[in-house]
């Protein structure tokens, strides 16, 4: 299977974030997308490619325009200040509550302030998106990532595996959050979509609810929305990923969430994963977009799922059983040491490959623990 990947992601790094309060070790580092190449080089059968430029064209497609300026110019915008800082992170948020009582036409005339501050706030989630000098070059490059092997797959591939870092699943039309900077899955899907003139379908296999694609393709009927992930009464995003969630107007019933409980294992996955791809298979389209997180396995440190490495290479059989081309981008996936086998035993499994774990030499040598 071709793989596309970029090194522009190196530039946007950081080494620590913060949990409620609490510093501690950054989990959406370089060294995440290091450790899949290097697993995937080591396999012999994914020839690593670079992307091409696509331009801000099918960014702003999907994205408000003030967002991408935004991504682009706060961390210059923020050195102004002669405060030295890692990075940008935003502190202070425009909540719905902060204006309760007001019009909405009154709602409507606050403005993006001109502080990089405030802007970060406008503009985002929660803390997790530093900042960087290379943050935006980064995030441009996943997009081209996504959409080169979107390419890929258009002109005849079976499947394509794009290695997206940032990732982008929790980036909304006009928001970023959650490590997340520009939607790369919804990019390629939106880009296909316009390419086909055909429905798309995207699972989500992150461990994470993706709000920000569901966001995006609320009110679309053209692009089906299924996603498993931790339900949001216990962890991130919180306000959205409930099962109720099914989309509104032309997108009513275009939307699929299944939360799933601590400690979900393998079986109750599959489980889950035969239900999505038998909701996929109602519905029309040729093309599949997998938003692909490793967030789910047993030993992740944000996570709390049991999944081993194992059940990755049926869940990829599984995704590929339905007959349609994949394009698979990466999204999230903590755990270092086992990123590399984790990733490499889905691809083997979509393309029809045995699961054939390497020879271990070592604990976590061959990337995988269990
Ligand atoms: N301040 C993905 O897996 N919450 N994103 C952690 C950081 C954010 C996960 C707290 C988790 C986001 C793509
Ligand atoms: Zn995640």
């Amino acid at each position: 299977m071709r793989v596309v990947y970029s090194p522009a992601h190196l530039a946007h790094d950081v080494v620590t974030e913060t949990v409620m309060g609490a510093v501690i070790p950054a989990n959406e580092v370089a060294e995440r997308a290091e450790r899949i190449r290097a697993a995937l080089e080591a396999d012999g059968g994914f020839p690593v490619e670079p992307p091409t430029e696509h331009g801000t064209d099918p960014i702003l497609a999907v994205h408000d325009a003030g967002l991408v300026r935004f991504v682009e110019e706060a961390w210059r915008e923020s050195r102004i200040q002669a405060i030295a800082r890692p990075n940008l992170t935003a502190d202070t948020f425009p909540t719905f509550r902060m204006f309760e009582g007001m019009s909405p036409e009154a709602v409507a005339a606050i403005a993006e302030t001109r502080s990089a501050g405030g802007r970060a706030g406008w503009w985002g989630l929660d803390t997790a998106n530093p900042l960087q000098a290379g943050t935006y070059g980064a995030a441009r490059a996943a997009v081209d990532v996504a959409l080169t092997t979107a390419d890929l797959v258009l002109a005849g591939e079976r499947a394509a595996y794009g290695l997206c870092r940032p990732p982008g699943h929790h980036a909304a039309r006009s928001m970023i959050g959650g490590y997340c900077f520009f939607n790369n899955a919804a990019i390629a899907a939106e880009a296909i979509v316009r390419a086909t003139g055909q429905p798309v379908a995207i699972l989500d296999v992150d461990y994470h609810h993706g709000n920000g694609t569901q966001q995006i393709f609320w009110r679309r009927g053209d692009v089906l929305y299924v996603s498993l992930h931790a339900d949001p009464e216990r962890q991130f995003p919180y306000f959205l990923g409930r099962a109720n969630e099914t989309g509104e107007g032309e997108g009513s019933g275009a939307n699929l969430n299944m939360p799933l409980p601590a400690g979900t294992d393998d079986d109750t996955y599959l489980a889950a994963l035969d239900r999505g791809l038998a909701a996929i298979a109602d519905t029309p389209g040729e093309i599949l977009v997998v938003s692909l997180g490793f967030d789910t396995y047993g030993h992740d440190p944000i996570g709390d799922f049991a999944l081993t490495t194992a059940v990755y290479h049926e869940c990829g059989r599984r995704a590929a059983g339905l007959g349609r081309r994949l394009v698979v981008l990466q999204e999230g996936g903590y755990y270092r040491p086992a990123l590399g086998a984790n990733a490499r035993a889905w691809l083997r499994g979509a393309e029809g490959r045995p699961y054939e774990p390497l020879p271990a030499s070592g604990f976590g040598a061959n990337g995988s623990d269990r």
